[in-house]
Parts: C-alpha cells; sequence; structure tokens
C-alpha cells in the first residue's frame, strides 16, 4: 500500500512538473511572437507602409459637419500612432484631418532642434503662420490654406533612420505638442 501511494506522488510530481515547463514554454513563445508582430508584417519582414491620422475630427461633443462645416475648436491636434515603423523604401500615408501641414525632418532630429520662430504667412488670409525652419528639411507638404481640410499626403522613406514628422501650424507644434516620428528600419529581404 505505500508503494503505491509512492508512485501515485511520483506520477504527480511529474505531471506537475510537466505543465508548469509548458506553461512558461508557451508564455515565451507568446511574447516572442507578440514582439515580432509589432516590427513586422506577418511575413516576418518589415512593413511596405503606415498610415498616420494628421489631426481628426472629435466626437466629444458630437459633431455636425454637414453640409461643409470645419470647427477649429473640433479638431483633435495629434498625430496618431505617434511613432510607426516601416522598412526603408517604404511609404507612409499622412491623412489629413483638419488644417495641418506637413513637416519631416532628417534621421535623428528632434523636436528642440526645430526653430518655431522662422515662419511663413499661409496663402490665404486669415490663418496662423507655419514653420518654415530649412535646417534638415526633407519635405514640406502642401500649404493647408490652399487645400480641402480632408486629404492625404504619401511621403517616400528611402533610408533607414528615425525621422521627425510635425505638424508645420506654429500653434499646433508649439502648443500641443503636435509632431511624430518614422522609424525606418534597414529593408533586410533586400541584402
Ligand atoms: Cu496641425
Amino acid at each position: 500500500m505505500k508503494r503505491l501511494s509512492f508512485i501515485v506522488l511520483c506520477i504527480m510530481a511529474i505531471f506537475a512538473v510537466g505543465i508548469s515547463t509548458y506553461f512558461v514554454f508557451a508564455q515565451g513563445k507568446h511574447e516572442h511572437s507578440e514582439q515580432v508582430r509589432e516590427d513586422n508584417d506577418d511575413r516576418g519582414v518589415p512593413l511596405d507602409s503606415a498610415t498616420v491620422s494628421f489631426g481628426g475630427w472629435m466626437t466629444t461633443p458630437p459633431l455636425d459637419r454637414f453640409p461643409n462645416q470645419n470647427p477649429i475648436a473640433a479638431n483633435h491636434h495629434a498625430l496618431t500612432p505617434k511613432t510607426v515603423k516601416i522598412k526603408a523604401g517604404g511609404t507612409v500615408n499622412f491623412i489629413i484631418g483638419g488644417f495641418h501641414h506637413v513637416l519631416v525632418y532628417d534621421d535623428g532630429t528632434q523636436p528642440s532642434d526645430i526653430n518655431a520662430n522662422l515662419t511663413i504667412p499661409p496663402t490665404n488670409q486669415p490663418a496662423p503662420p507655419l514653420i518654415n525652419d530649412p535646417n534638415r528639411r526633407i519635405y514640406r507638404g502642401l500649404d493647408p490654406s490652399t487645400q480641402p481640410q480632408d486629404r492625404v499626403e504619401v511621403v517616400v522613406f528611402d533610408r533607414p533612420g528615425t525621422y521627425l514628422v510635425i505638424c508645420g501650424v506654429r500653434p499646433h507644434f508649439v502648443n500641443d505638442g503636435m509632431y511624430g516620428f518614422v522609424k525606418v528600419l534597414a529593408n533586410k529581404s533586400d541584402e
């Protein structure tokens, strides 16, 4: 009888070790796949393109733009998501919602590097000044005063690096911190 109890205990112990080992491994595998999914597409290569909402229309309180209203107080001044990752040679689709101006600065530029006191007036007035700091600027988008408020600009990033993207509408950048980053990863599939 004692021997039988011992065998049962042994079986239980082996089972307990086995199941906890399984859970530890399963957890590690899960964390690894989450990491891969964040950096890459489901084929394991960096993304060809990403989408950034460049401003947006708020819904609290409810907003009625019909038939053609652009109330400035109902616009959200942010890049969403704030950081995107693509592979070299890929594109970022900036979907602009509101009165905003896309400016892209070269690898490594920080928001504190931007001289927001260099400005240019928009073509059509009245409108707030647009930041015009050409130092390390690699893309300047359309003057928003000449454009519809809901539109897209598609920008190609050829080289790996971390690129600063800001809204050139001065109060949006200075007061609301409207900026983000594009991280461009080396395109390993081309090597
Ligand atoms: Cu803006």
